[in-house]
């Protein structure tokens, strides 16, 4: 018999696109069947069926889907904080680049790290994570750079969602950064590293998405496509590190192949903002990076809006341009800084942050979804988005266990 549980005394936010504010429901009530939601709705129209079950009475607090984290670097060796040191004296993120800091610096750190000390390194962030109510994280490689390492951050990954109850969608992103030993020969990289190492990783059942970083200290667009083409060609779907410091057309490649998401887009101009509507593609909002890097080109956040894109809010968790695990602090971000309403920001880190993973089975609270929740000591959802180094989670369900 899977386990069945009732939960009342609730507000749920099911994040439902259609009706009242958040999908809000007042006195609502819950049935979850095993790792499902079997029933959603106000409590009166509990249909007789789960009358009987037994009820968990949740005091008046705020149910919401579980949180997902869309885009992540969590996986990684050493950190940066000498370069925080540096920037606060003036050099510019592309300066460190160039100098070999920036990724370069996280490459080395993560070479010389083992599968299990990732782990390892990952784990506190991770945790932090889940003590926000995040139950679906991404993960991206990049940091490894070479067939061995690309795999090792991966298996990593993997293991993650092995050692925690937490969903993890991995992302093979070697195509972030020009590792050393290929400076000036990026083309080379591409079909001697990436290319190869895709179809391996893929094989070995390791990747869920596939990324670039498309900018000028990173890769071009038309090294992108190569990239992209391979991923097409294997059937995974690919996203996009695009228009985060320039606008290359990124957005828009990644949108003529159907990409899921296009990711930090501050440069996205109105053309790109037209073909990510067209293709469906995601904008992932990043401010965490936006606010490290101290810049001030904020995403077209109303164009897109007036598009239909639907955004979604991230992290970036990562040691160099955002070292935060904060999830509720990114919503708070979003709508100080790019000016999402908090019910936008809390669609960016469930609804739509699904969709910028290819989930249909998360994100909102409905039935036959995974039962994959977040309940809150707040009285309204705006609180979430609102307050500032506050977490008010009080419990985490996953799968439909409580913890
Ligand atoms: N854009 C970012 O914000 C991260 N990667 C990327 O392509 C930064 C990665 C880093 O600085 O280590
Ligand atoms: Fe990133």
């Amino acid at each position: 018999m899977t386990m069945r549980t009732l939960m009342t005394g609730c507000q749920i936010a099911t994040m439902l696109p259609d009706g009242a504010p958040y999908g809000l429901i007042d006195d609502g009530a819950i049935v979850v069947n095993g790792r499902e939601i079997r029933w959603v709705g106000p409590r009166l129209d509990l249909p007789q069926e789960f009358a009987g079950l037994e009820a968990m009475d949740l005091g008046g607090r705020l149910v919401t889907p579980g949180l997902i984290d869309a885009h992540s670097h969590v996986v990684y060796g050493g950190n940066r904080a000498k370069e925080f040191e540096m920037r606060l004296s003036g050099a510019s993120y592309e300066e460190i680049a160039k100098a070999g800091g920036g990724i370069l610096s996280t490459v080395t750190a993560t070479r010389a790290a083992t599968q299990e000390d990732l782990v390892a390194a990952a784990l506190p962030r991770v945790d932090a994570m889940i003590s926000e109510g995040v139950t679906t994280l991404e993960i991206k490689s990049g940091y490894g750079l070479t067939p061995d390492t690309e795999l090792t951050m991966l298996r990593a990954a993997r293991d993650i969602a092995e050692t925690r109850r937490l969903r993890v969608k991995t992302t093979y992103l070697a195509a972030h950064a020009v590792p050393p030993e290929f400076a000036g020969r990026a083309d080379e990289y591409i079909d001697t590293v990436v290319l190869p190492t895709l179809r391996q990783a893929h094989g070995e059942g390791l990747v869920d998405a596939v990324d670039g970083f498309c900018e000028g200290i990173a890769f071009a667009p038309d090294q992108i496509a190569r990239v992209f083409d391979l991923a097409k060609g294997l059937g995974l779907p690919v996203k996009l590190h695009a228009e985060q410091l320039s606008n290359l057309g990124g957005a828009a490649l990644a949108a003529s192949y159907g990409a899921l998401s296009a990711d930090h887009i501050e440069y996205l101009d109105d053309q790109g903002v037209a073909a990510m509507a067209k293709a469906g593609t995601i904008a992932v909002l990043l401010p965490g990076a936006f606010y490290t890097l101290k810049e001030t080109q904020t995403p077209p956040v109303a164009s897109m809006r007036k598009a239909g894109v639907p955004m979604a809010v991230a992290t970036d968790c990562n040691p160099g341009s955002s070292p935060m695990t904060s999830l509720l602090l990114a919503m708070n971000m979003a709508c100080s800084f790019f000016g999402l309403t908090p019910q936008e920001a809390l669609a960016g880190t469930t609804r739509n942050a699904a969709l910028a993973l290819g989930l249909s089975d998360a994100g909102v609270i409905a039935a036959q979804k995974r039962a994959d929740l977040a309940v809150w000591d707040v009285s309204h959802p705006a609180e979430l988005a609102y307050t500032i180094g506050m977490n008010p989670l009080h419990r985490r369900v996953f799968e439909g266990r409580f913890q």
